[in-house]
């Protein structure tokens, strides 16, 4: 026997809708819908098409029905945005996407009356400009809002009509007590934010509720298919997936548009040290901590792709793979790469003003950003162990970029430790893993549901090679000493 699920996993670039079979020795994905996603900008200001985001979350699930009965559906996205809704349960407004520039200088403000070990102390977030803090700081529509839901809790509540708020993404918006496991009405008061605005916190293996009859008629999904929270921020339904085996020492790289860089940990880590480092403690599934950094990922090679007019990646990597070692380099998490737009041509003026050569070639664009990405991973590997107190043996890379060989490779060498690459499609894992779970399939805990990844899942072995001393090198000549 297994069950039929169906994972909703919304990307920044792309979403997907995969029908999932799980059973005590079965754990498949397949796709039954792809669609593309980004920003669009109107008038100036960034947003999200939610309206067709919807459609697409429609059109998959309608595309899943058709390949049988699901016994149920979950939904996962990034993290932090929302959308705000009137007293009738209206959204007021296409959300803004995390990339808007509406937050420009609002967090030093904010970390004027509120200090940032104030805040630190209570919800242990790292200080990203586009926490979702910042962006109510920032917001217009706050005085006509009686109800704020993250992405993946708004696509729930229009397929059930229940309201709530999943743990694990509420958590990454910087009004969560990570301590008490709650709002921080304290913290929201201090930014002018009704505490009502924010819906009552659920976990994962939370049912929401049966579909709507208007969804079902639409879809052609059962008028009792549950829809069940699962962990509903990608990085933690992805963190599910890590086909660690219990007791390994392991660290993760969730790998797409972003790169979150961290540790599995049973506490947050709210000392001064981890404050400094600004490492996160985000909400993991099963009570875990996050405890993680972002790195800016493969956005910056996906802005280039689109500057270049090309989706050409594997000619681009081929390319990349014979320019010689440790040529030009940036640092990634530099706030000029943050927003879209020309990368090769900032990534020549990061070259410019560091004095080195500026890049001309697609290849050695494409070498740099790669590069420049395993340094920061190894920098940031190497903190959080030193903050945290623990070693690692292993390396996991986990989603989309766990297929980038050069990139797998390219990390090793910089952290010194096998890569263990797989699997490609972490998140819808991860997702279907927390349902599956919640409709009663014997996966007790967490060791339980990587023990049947790494039993289904072939993944792909990375050893590191080169010279420890010249990414040493390297790291001074990006970062300094620091
Ligand atoms: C990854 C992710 C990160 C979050 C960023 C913005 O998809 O969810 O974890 O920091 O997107 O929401």
């Amino acid at each position: 026997m297994s069950l039929r699920l169906a994972a909703v996993d919304l990307g920044a670039s792309s979403g997907r809708v995969m029908v999932g079979r799980v059973g005590p020795d079965t754990l498949e994905l397949s796709e039954v819908h792809r669609f593309s996603n980004g920003p669009v900008r109107v008038q100036g200001t960034l947003h999200w098409d939610i309206l067709r985001l919807y459609q697409e979350t429609l059109a998959g699930l309608g595309e899943a029905a058709r390949t049988g009965p699901l016994d149920g559906l979950g939904i996962d996205s990034w993290a932090v945005d929302y959308g705000l809704l009137d007293a009738e349960g209206r959204l007021l407004g296409n959300p803004v996407h995390y990339r808007d520039s509406r937050t420009d200088g609002v967090m030093d403000g904010v970390l004027r009356k509120i200090p940032a070990e104030d805040l630190y102390a209570v919800t242990g977030l790292q200080q990203l400009p586009f926490n979702t803090i910042y962006q109510l700081v920032a917001e217009r529509a706050l005085d006509r809002a009686t109800s704020l839901l993250l992405i993946p809790d708004l696509l729930s509540y229009w397929l059930t009509g229940v309201a709530g708020a999943e743990a694990t993404n509420a958590s990454t918006t910087q009004l969560y007590d990570v301590r008490f496991r709650t709002w921080s009405a304290d913290l929201a008061g201090r930014i002018g934010v009704p505490l009502e605005l924010l819906p009552p916190l659920r976990e994962p293996g939370q049912v929401i509720g049966p579909v709507l009859p208007e969804v079902a008629e639409e879809t052609g999904l059962d008028a009792t298919t549950p829809v069940i929270a699962v962990g509903s921020h990608d990085t933690a339904s992805s963190v599910v997936a890590v086909p660690a085996a219990a007791g390994d020492r392991f660290a993760y790289i969730s790998s797409g548009t972003w790169s979150l860089v961290g540790l599995e940990l049973p506490e947050p880590v709210l000392t001064p040290a981890a404050q400094e480092a600004n490492f996160t403690n985000e909400g993991g599934v099963d009570g875990r901590t996050r405890f993680l950094k972002n790195v800016m990922g493969l956005w910056i090679l996906q802005e280039c792709l689109r500057v270049w007019g090309t989706d050409d990646l594997v000619q681009l990597l081929k390319g990349a793979a014979d320019v010689p070692a440790f040529g030009v380099l940036v640092d990634p998490d530099h706030p000029s790469f943050l927003a879209p737009g020309n990368m090769p041509a900032r990534i020549a003026e990061f070259c410019a003003q560091s004095g080195q050569e500026p890049p001309t070639s697609r290849a050695v664009i494409v070498r740099c950003v790669l590069e420049s990405l395993a340094l920061a991973y190894r920098r940031t590997l190497r903190r959080a162990q030193q903050v945290a107190g623990r070693e690692v043996d292993v390396v996991h890379v986990i989603g989309g970029g766990s297929q980038n060989e050069l990139l797998c490779q390219l990390t090793a060498d910089a952290c010194g430790v096998p890569v263990l690459a797989g699997p490609v499609e972490a998140s819808a894992l991860g997702n279907v893993l927390v349902q599956a779970r919640a409709l009663g399939e014997p996966l007790p805990d967490l060791d339980a549901m990587r023990a049947l990844v790494r039993a289904t899942h072939r993944l792909r072995r990375y050893e590191p090679q080169g010279r420890p001393a010249d990414w040493d090198a390297a790291e001074s000549r990006v970062f300094g000493t620091r």
